[in-house]
């Protein structure tokens, strides 16, 4: 039901997104007017998009299926969803997929993993933007879309992407963790990411059928106290539920199970979500993507204008200075990003390897202590089981002390890797700052309206995690096990000792190199994120120059006029602000 205020909201939007389309500036920009098309989609439609967010295998598909009660989407026991998947009610089911190239095609459920999974269309190669649902569930209301994402932090960074592209698009969240690992630094980082896009955000803990009531308790109350560190919202809401067996109870008609699976309490409150307050969430969602769209045009005309009051000789003069300083500033930026690509490299090699060597030594000569003794307490087998029980001694004995070291070493490279990388976060700031400051200078512009709008980079969290650390074990030519055990165990002994030490080498060369590739590809994104927001500042500066100038240079500016109407479009948005 929607309520008069939400309905003025939406008129009152409507009215002044199509006023800001009429503008110069708008028409001018493509960026702008893609921005404000999608806005103005996103209004007449009026749908509302509840995307689902969360690190790959929290369960976020399966939470899906469970609300429709339906196992509609294919999860997995691995990183999984690769597609951004939206389902809205329908009488009838259909499935469209959507490709970049424009070109539809409709496919039967049976074919969805074929398109969606990680597994079926690795790295996207079929090239779908989106795969569309219309299914028949009474959780869809009409004008709802609930939107299924891939998982963030799997290897598979694609994914992280394309789950970080949509979240602007979008006007709530469900955010899902598990109950079991509780949520993590990666999970952290990504909050903090999207957080600012949603109007609305509920938290939901998955998987509580594989712990205790107690752990559960004990797990909820450490998320909701990172949480609401995090997210500084008055109306947070947690919700704890197991999808697994909520889907089970609503597939087998097991009245117990569902209730077990405590999804109810998050039904209901979906559903007053969506019945009460979709259109006051939706307005929300749209006046703060407006008002940033605001923001990003209003820097543009100041721009605009201060160049305006310029003689073409002046705005030329100005603008050959604004490029030698940035480029002076670009020469310092790639100064830094081949001293902090040194620092890694020297992390990289200096420290991993003098880390590595003396784990070696040290493990080396337990292990053998470890084996002498595996040896004398197992003598009495015979020799293929004494191969056979060898193997699983190996292969666990080194799976712990890599484990065990692999944590420790992930832990003391985080934090090397966060001093540098904290150095150089204020560096690139200090740069952006250098930018704003200059082109504040330059053409004379108001420091507040630049610093306002400017993207500053703010600290960035560092994430360094690695996967579970792979075993194989390649022991052992079982040749000799099949010789008498009187003549064998004389074999044995030295072959052992010298498999025992091979393997090992092999694992700490592997371990070495693992922890050194993601030393150098983690510095290469990091810097890559940050000098992004530098190059826009500058890009974006750089492109009203230069229009500003070849519009000088072919008299096409009749300045007064020009002024005019760059007053006129300022204060048309002065007065969108103020409705908004
Ligand atoms: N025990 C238990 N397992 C669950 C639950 N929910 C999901 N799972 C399992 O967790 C694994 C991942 O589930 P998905 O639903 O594919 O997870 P996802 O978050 O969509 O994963 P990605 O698409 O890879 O990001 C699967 O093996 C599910 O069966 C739950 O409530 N309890
Ligand atoms: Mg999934």
């Amino acid at each position: 039901m929607e309520n008069t205020d939400d309905l003025k909201n939406f008129s009152n939007l409507a009215k002044n997104l199509q006023i800001l389309e009429t503008l110069p500036i708008v028409k001018q920009n493509t960026s702008f007017s893609q921005k404000l098309a999608d806005l103005k989609e996103k209004l007449e439609n009026k749908t509302f998009q509840l995307v689902v967010l969360g690190q790959y295998k929290r369960g976020k598909t399966s939470i899906i299926n469970a609300l429709l009660g339906e196992e509609l989407l294919p999860v997995a026991i691995v990183p999984l969803t690769s597609i951004i998947t939206i389902l809205e009610y329908g009488e009838t089911e259909k499935i469209i997929v959507k490709f970049f190239d424009g070109k539809n095609k409709e496919i039967k459920r049976s074919e969805l993993s074929c398109y969606i999974t990680e597994l079926e269309n690795p790295k996207n190669k079929k090239g779908i933007e989106s795969v569309k649902i219309s299914f028949c569930s009474n959780f869809l209301a009409k004008g709802v879309q609930i939107i299924d994402t891939p998982g963030i932090g799997s290897v598979y960074r694609h994914n992280t992407d394309i789950a970080c592209e949509f979240v602007p698009r979008a006007d709530a969240g469900l955010f899902i963790v598990t109950a079991d690992p509780p949520i993590g630094e990666a999970e952290l980082e990504f909050l903090n990411k999207i957080q600012a896009y949603l109007a609305k955000i509920i938290f939901v803990q998955n998987k509580i059928d594989q712990i205790s009531e107690k752990e559960r308790i004990e797990s909820l109350d450490f998320t909701k106290k990172i949480i609401s560190k995090e997210v500084k919202r008055q109306d947070l809401q947690f919700f704890s539920i197991s999808a697994k067996l909520a889907l089970e109870g609503k597939n087998d008609h097991d009245r117990q199970k569902i209730v077990q699976s405590n999804i109810e309490n998050l039904e209901i409150d979906l559903a007053t979500l969506i019945a009460e307050k979709k259109d006051e969430i939706l307005a929300t969602s749209i006046q703060g993507k407006l008002n940033n769209l605001l923001g990003e045009i209003l820097l543009q005309l100041a721009l605009q204008e201060s160049t305006l009051q310029m003689s073409e000789n002046e705005l030329k003069e100005k603008t050959d200075r604004f490029m030698k300083e940035t480029e002076r500033i670009e020469k310092e930026k790639e100064d830094a990003y081949f001293v902090l690509q040194g620092q890694a490299e020297r992390l990289a090699n200096e420290i991993l390897l003098e880390d590595i060597e003396i784990f070696k030594t040290q493990k080396l000569t337990e292990l053998e202590t470890k084996y002498n003794r595996f040896f004398q307490e197992n003598s009495r087998l015979n020799n293929q089981d004494l191969v056979q029980e060898f193997n699983m001694f190996l292969e666990k004995e080194i799976k712990e002390i890599f484990s065990a070291w692999q944590k420790m070493e992930e832990q003391k490279i985080q934090s090397s890797l966060r001093s540098l990388t904290n150095r150089f976060t204020e560096q690139t700031n200090t740069f952006i700052r250098q930018v704003i400051d200059l082109s504040a200078n330059i053409f004379n512009l108001e420091l507040k309206e630049l610093v306002a709008e400017s993207p500053l980079v703010k600290e960035i969290e560092f994430k360094f995690s690695f996967d579970e650390y792979e075993i194989d074990i390649d022991v052992f030519t079982p040749i000799v096990s099949h010789l008498p055990k009187f003549i064998s165990r004389h074999l044995f002994y030295p072959k052992f000792k010298e498999d025992v030490s091979r393997e090992f080498d092999k694992h700490c060369g592997r371990a070495r190199y693992d922890f050194h590739q993601r030393i150098l590809k983690s510095i290469t994104q990091y810097q890559e994120k940050l000098y992004g927001t530098l190059e826009e500042t500058i890009i974006g500066i750089k492109a009203v120059l230069n229009k500003s100038l070849r519009d000088k240079e072919q008299k096409k500016v009749d300045g007064e006029k020009y002024k005019e109407e760059i007053f006129k479009q300022r204060k048309m948005i002065s007065e969108i602000k103020t409705y908004i």
